[in-house]
């Protein structure tokens, strides 16, 4: 029989063996169903028997009562700060000082990542959690015990062999971002308030009274250090293999830890760490490099609050504050309307940021930009810079919601922003520069019409002064006008005239594309020109002869008739295959392209590899239909395992039968 205390002591082993699998290794053993049938198990067992309740019980970890607040703790070993290394030259100096102080030629270095989250300390007695704190100002912090024992990759008990009696382990708190977005999608569902970013997330889920609350928040812990190393000495010299102790104790600490020699391999580490940060669950905002042996460390020693020993290579920031100058409208090819902020320059992700997109007018309103407020802007990698958040303390008074204008600030037509869609556009279309000047540089971009030169300062000028109003008018330019607009030389004008002249032999998808209709991007511009293969056959088809087009579905098809119906357009056209832009005009791919036109298809029983959707459109792209029903009209069975009542219908009646395979050798012939 075994007793209550040892069913405890085995579900608690369990579950802390199935934590660790899956918040440190990230390799979960069992199923979430299983692991919460033995968490429940374990939480009645200690409800019934209150006395074999242990602070190690990961039961501790869904958070008890809320505190009235919390309590300070004096750190016995501070808390240091690192100082900063931005620029590769900053690395090198830290290189040499530490080969100076310690008179050698070379030093081996321990390198890990900068976590971009809060320093706590976790303090444990004979392998037991017993404290956490927050770091504080270095000297003293705040015990936030109960918080961290939510966090589920803290060990509230180490395993492994010669633990120390006493083991107090440094590291950050974080949230992973692909957590921190769930976390804010949920807040955004509950219409609470999101969160800035991971840090502040997990900043604001550290500091809550409520433990309740911290448990819910997806926390994770990195060690990258202890308070005092004396304590391993004189077993372990290095901190590299200090790290390594710890993980064997069951402390998380980065998998992207590594051991290098001398500024070169410095540089060598922040390269490929920066060049994998995306890749990283969690957000780091540097690396930091650590002399590695112990001896050495305790030599150079320390200077006022940061060690000499060590220093953060930073990253160039992806976040920075910044005023709103103005937020401007700006009117893209389809009309779509895009808020932007104007910014006071600033300097973030590597680059000086002038401008950064506010998406559309729910988002402006989601996050309450308005001119004159502090913003925070982020740049990452080469992702377009965005407004992340406003700052709120910094709001001036007087300030006013942002508006979307009711007319195009291009053109001032009128401004539509169907009820279902996030995208207000400008109803004016070609009548509206901005639409027009983005369908010019469409039409003459590289898998378009391809004219070299005309750039977007180009067609500004030329739309401006009443010279180009559409993709037409181009082909009427000459040399005089050309040579006389600003910043264009004789020669630069003859170029652009001989693009403009050698785009007019093109080919049919080319042309349809370059139309800009929408939807129609540059894949489909080639199926509708291998279908239909003459711009006439085009111009003739409705929604259903669209429709018949592979990949062509009611959407598509709906776009281009009215685009087509549109008599301007047509104009449009006309002109350009005036002035001379043609194209070999193709045979339609419709017979060669449709070996089942005009037959029927009845689909009975399950194929070998098709499931009945794919067999259908398999049939459908082939110009064949498909009919519920055997009757005198139908041309083919296709027949599977388990065919029924059709197939007896299709051979009482003498109607060709097919299986698969039949059927893709008709379709191939
Ligand atoms: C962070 N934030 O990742 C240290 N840190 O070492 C790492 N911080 C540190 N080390 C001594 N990796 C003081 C702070």
């Amino acid at each position: 029989m075994t007793t209550p205390a040892e069913r405890a002591a085995f579900l608690r082993a369990e579950i802390e063996r199935h934590n660790h699998a899956y918040y440190v290794l990230d390799a979960p053993t069992i199923p979430d169903a299983e692991y919460d049938k033995l968490f429940r198990e374990l939480q009645e067992l200690e409800a019934a028997h209150p006395e074999l309740a242990t602070p190690d019980s990961p039961t501790q970890r869904v958070g008890g009562a809320p505190l009235p607040a919390f309590r300070q703790v004096a750190h016995a070993v501070p808390m240091l700060s690192l100082n900063n290394a931005f620029t590769a030259e900053e690395a090198e100096a830290f290189d040499r000082r530490c080969r100076e102080a310690l008179g050698v030629d070379d030093v081996d270095y321990a390198c890990e990542p900068k976590f971009d989250g809060l320093a706590i300390t976790l303090r444990y007695e004979h392998g037991l959690f017993v404290l956490g704190a927050t770091r504080g100002d270095g000297f003293t912090g705040e015990d936030v015990t109960q918080n961290l024992r939510t966090v589920r990759n803290i060990p509230l008990r180490l395993t492994g062999s010669d633990v120390p009696a006493q083991l107090e382990v440094r590291g950050e708190v974080l949230m992973p971002r692909r957590e921190f977005e769930k976390l804010n999608e949920r807040q955004r569902a509950a219409g609470e308030k999101e969160f800035v970013n991971p840090r502040n997330a997990a900043a604001g889920s550290l500091r809550q009274l409520d433990p309740k609350i911290t448990a819910q928040r997806p926390l994770r812990f990195f060690a990258y250090g202890v308070a005092d190393a004396s304590v391993f000495h004189p077993a372990l010299t290095l901190h590299s293999a200090l790290m390594d102790r710890l993980a064997s104790w069951g402390i998380p600490v980065a998998a992207e830890r590594a051991v290098v020699r001398g500024a070169a391999g410095l540089l060598a580490y922040y390269e490929k760490i920066a060049a994998a940060r995306r890749t990283l669950s969690y957000d780091i905002d540097g690396v930091v490099y650590k002399v590695n042996r112990l001896a050495d460390q305790e030599k150079l020693g320390y200077v006022s609050r940061a060690p000499r020993f060590a220093i953060a290579h930073k990253f160039p920031a992806e976040e920075a504050t910044t005023t709103v100058l103005a937020i401007e409208v700006q009117v893209g090819r389809t009309g779509a309307l895009t808020p932007v902020a104007r910014l006071a320059p600033v300097f973030v992700g590597g680059v000086t940021v002038t401008n950064a997109t506010l998406h559309n007018e729910d988002e402006v309103r989601r996050k309450d930009v308005r001119v004159g407020d502090t913003v925070i802007v982020r740049r990452a990698g080469d992702v377009i810079p965005e407004v992340v958040a406003v700052v709120p303390e910094k709001r001036r008074p007087g300030s006013a919601e942002f508006r979307l204008p009711a007319r195009c600030p291009v053109c001032g037509s009128a401004v539509e922003k169907p009820e279902d869609e996030a995208i207000a556009r400008c109803t004016g279309g070609l009548y509206c520069p901005a639409q027009r000047k983005q369908a010019l540089m469409h039409f003459a971009s590289r898998r378009a019409l391809d004219i070299e030169g005309l750039g977007e300062k180009l067609v500004d000028q030329l739309v401006d002064a009443g010279l180009v109003e559409t993709a037409a008018d181009l082909y009427r330019l000459d040399l005089a006008t050309l040579a006389g607009l600003e910043r264009m030389g004789e020669k630069s004008a003859r170029n652009l005239l001989a693009a403009i002249e050698k785009s007019k032999q093109t080919t049919l998808a080319r042309f349809i594309y370059a139309l800009g209709i929408r939807n129609v991007g540059e894949a489909t511009a080639k199926d509708l020109a291998r279908h239909f293969g003459s711009l006439e056959a085009l111009l003739a088809a409705d929604e259903a002869a669209l429709q018949a087009v592979p990949e062509v579905g009611p959407v598509v098809a709906s776009s281009i008739v009215r685009f087509f119906a549109e008599p301007h357009n047509r104009e449009v056209i006309a002109a350009l295959r005036a002035a001379g832009v043609s194209w070999e005009e193709g045979t339609p791919a419709v017979p060669s392209r449709a070996p089942l036109a005009g037959k029927t298809f009845v689909l009975t029983g399950t194929l070998p590899t098709l499931t009945r959707e794919e067999a259908k459109a398999l049939i459908e792209a082939a110009g064949g239909k498909v009919a519920g029903s055997v009757s005198k009209k139908t041309d083919y069975v296709v027949a599977g395992a388990e065919a029924g009542a059709k197939l007896a219908k299709a051979q009482e009646l003498g109607i060709a039968i097919l299986d698969e395979n039949g059927l893709r050798r008709l379709i191939a012939s």
